[in-house]
């Protein structure tokens, strides 16, 4: 049983120190506004403790870098509201697995999240500390927690191009769905990219740093990046491998559960489905492990191209086995690899094939 900062008890624990779990899959479709205690955690290391004076500081290529808590952005800049997906670069990494070993925890399908985030936009609040302009620059983020590296302890950081962090909908976000943020979530304040993986998301944020190079810290200089196939941990060459940004189109199963004894007939399926920044135009389901497909209904969609769609299609299904699998389609038409053996990376990261559910009818 669980019971961190009111995180529902029925999480998915894939690791107790540093802290990470993922909701149920049922559970992460019964609402199309994440709530908190459903959000996936991921920690790379301890979270500290932090409390509301924690201050922020904004500085590097600034004419005006300055500090504030959390209290002081909100009193200073106005507060702007935006929903999206918070998803591991790692979510659904359990099928990269069951190809071929890969290092990092064996998440499900449910290491993405959608929430309502309210915080200053970034792009304000870098304006305000007279940040310089220009092509080629990055804004580097460095939190309080610390985490093992290869390298020792060090405290997590990431950065992203300064292109991107003057999007209005980039945020320093003090709250998810109305509320301050959890401590597991980053009290009290947090960076919210949307469209990028989760890991560019800092939590627990100390500082805010224009530079003209990305972070040299572990976590962007040497993790996160998409290696070839060829590639193993003994032969691992950073200069092969690209930055993990933005996000493939993915879906996922949520309803029914693997491994389900459901009644012959027609059986409701359901899902997510999410595009990083463009929309899902379509999802297709099957029942018969990707021979013939059927149109699912998007359920609800709210608009954000950050956000998730929810799906539903009713499979007829007689008795027997079946593979039930789905795949998205998004607004350039790309779509979702058959087998996570397409993709397959020794971190096991973008895992977006397919996502197949065997289930039996009787
Ligand atoms: N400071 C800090 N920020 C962090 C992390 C972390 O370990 N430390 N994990 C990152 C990763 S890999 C992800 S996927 C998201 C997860 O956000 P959540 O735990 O709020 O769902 O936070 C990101 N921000
Ligand atoms: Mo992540």
């Amino acid at each position: 049983m669980l019971h961190l900062f009111g995180k529902s008890d029925d999480l998915i624990v894939h690791g107790r120190a540093p802290f990470n779990a993922e909701p149920p899959l049922d559970r992460l479709r019964a609402s199309f506004i994440t709530p908190q205690a459903l959000l996936y955690v991921r920690c790379h290391g301890d979270i500290p403790a932090l409390d509301a004076t924690h201050r922020v500081s904004v500085g590097g290529l600034a004419a005006t870098p300055f500090d504030a808590d959390a209290a002081e952005l909100a009193a200073r800049f106005a507060p702007h509201r935006v929903r999206s997906v918070m998803q591991c670069a790692g979510n659904r990494r359990a099928d990269m697995r069951a190809v071929r070993p890969v290092s990092g925890d064996p998440w499900a399908a449910g290491a993405i999240g959608h929430a309502e985030w309210t915080g200053a936009r970034l792009a304000d609040v870098l304006r305000a500390a007279g940040c310089r302009d220009g092509d080629g620059l990055h804004v580097a983020f460095e939190s309080r927690d610390v985490a093992e590296t290869p390298d020792g302890p060090a405290r997590f950081g990431v950065s992203i191009p300064l292109s991107k962090a003057m999007h209005p909908d980039v945020l320093v976000a003090w709250a998810m769905d109305g509320e301050p943020l959890t401590p597991e979530h980053g009290f009290p304040l947090r960076i919210v990219v949307p469209g990028y993986a989760g890991v560019r998301s800092p939590k627990w944020l100390g500082s805010i740093t224009v530079q003209d190079r990305p972070s040299d810290a572990f976590q962007q200089a040497k993790d996160y990046k998409l290696f070839p196939p060829d590639m193993r941990p003994d032969t691992e060459d950073l200069s092969r491998g690209f930055t993990i940004d933005e996000m493939p189109v993915n879906s996922a199963i949520c309803v029914p559960a693997p491994g389900a004894a459901l009644a012959a007939g027609g059986v409701a399926v359901g899902g997510w489905a999410a595009a990083s920044g463009r929309a899902v135009v379509r999802v297709d389901v099957s029942g018969d492990g990707g021979r013939n497909w059927t149109q699912a209904e998007i359920e609800e969609h709210d608009g954000s191209p950050w956000s998730w769609s929810f799906w539903r299609a009713t499979l007829d299904l007689p008795a027997g086995e079946h593979e039930l699998c789905v795949r998205a389609w998004d607004a350039a038409g790309q779509t979702q690899p058959a087998l996570p053996d397409d993709t397959w990376n020794f971190k096991g990261y973008l895992s977006a094939a397919w996502h197949r559910v065997r289930v039996t009818a009787a």
